[in-house]
This record gives structure tokens, C-alpha cells and sequence, in this order.
């Protein structure tokens, strides 16, 4: 299963130059995924997005997959002694009924060995597996920062 953008409605209906993208695949709803633009030569980045799980199910993201990069994993952060490390995780609970946010200093998706720069303003293919719900390809958008949506949310 493959699923494509749904609402591409609010592009039409916004003016403001920023605004929240939503995909939609099975039950799950994911919103703005971002990713910061990166120094040159940087090794990694992260990318961000929110999962609404509008089921009764639990289901899991266990997977991303980019052409722009060498290699994806799906990282959190968790406290090792005193210090937030970010560690690999196989994969992340999206459980009924909530909304899971990746978000920078939590949970995100690690892309390694960037195939081309990523200016401010461009975007970039994600392709996002889920264990019941399949995939989807969203755009990440990079950005400076986080999107003011983001702005008072979690950490
Ligand atoms: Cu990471």
C-alpha cells in the first residue's frame, strides 16, 4: 500500500508563507515534517513531524527511507548517567488515540550522508513505513527553525 498527499487543500486556503502540511495514510495522520538546514559538509540531520493515530489500534513506525541520503534511522533521545543521548531505536509506538510528536531533544528521524546540500526553503522525499498502516512519502521541508505550531510544544 502506497498512499499519496490527501489535503493539499490548505496550500490553497493559506496565505501565510507558513503554513502545516498533512499526509494522511490509513488512520494516521502525520503533520509538517521539517528538518533544520544544515552547515556544509554537515554528517547527519533529523528530521521532525507529528503521527496522529486516529484508530483503536496501536501501530508502529518502523521505518524511513530517503533518496537524498545514504542511510536513515529512527533515533530518540534517553538519559545516559547525566547526559541526553540520542540512541537508535527499532521502532516508535504510535499508540490508539494519540499524537506522537518528533521533535528536536525527543524522538526523530537521523539521515546520514546527504547526497546534495539542503538550502533554506527546499524540500526533500521521506518515505515513512508503518507496521500496520504501510507507507507514505511525505516532503520535508527545511527550514531555519521549528514551525511555529512547534513553538510552544514539548521538548
Ligand atoms: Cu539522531
Amino acid at each position: 500500500m502506497f498512499a499519496r498527499i490527501l489535503f493539499s487543500s490548505l496550500l490553497a486556503l493559506s496565505c501565510s508563507p507558513v503554513f502545516a502540511i498533512d499526509y494522511q495514510v490509513g488512520e494516521l495522520q502525520i503533520g509538517s515534517p521539517w528538518s533544520r538546514a544544515l552547515p556544509p559538509n554537515a554528517p547527519a540531520g533529523a528530521v521532525y513531524f507529528s503521527v496522529k493515530n486516529n484508530s483503536r489500534t496501536e501501530d508502529r513506525l518502523i521505518g524511513a527511507a530517503t533518496p537524498s541520503a545514504a542511510k536513515t534511522e529512527l533515533h530518540t533521545h534517553a538519559k545516559v548517567g547525566e547526559v541526553m543521548r540520542m540512541q537508535r531505536i527499532d521502532s516508535l509506538a504510535i499508540p490508539a488515540g494519540t499524537e506522537v510528536k518528533l521533535a528536536p531533544g525527543g524522538h526523530h528521524v537521523m539521515y546520514f550522508g546527504l547526497k546534495s546540500p539542503l538550502p533554506v526553503g527546499s524540500r526533500f522525499p521521506l518515505t515513512l513505513e508503518f507496521e500496520k498502516a504501510g507507507k507514505v512519502e511525505v516532503e520535508v521541508e527545511v527550514r531555519s527553525d521549528a514551525p511555529a505550531s512547534e513553538g510552544q510544544a514539548h521538548h
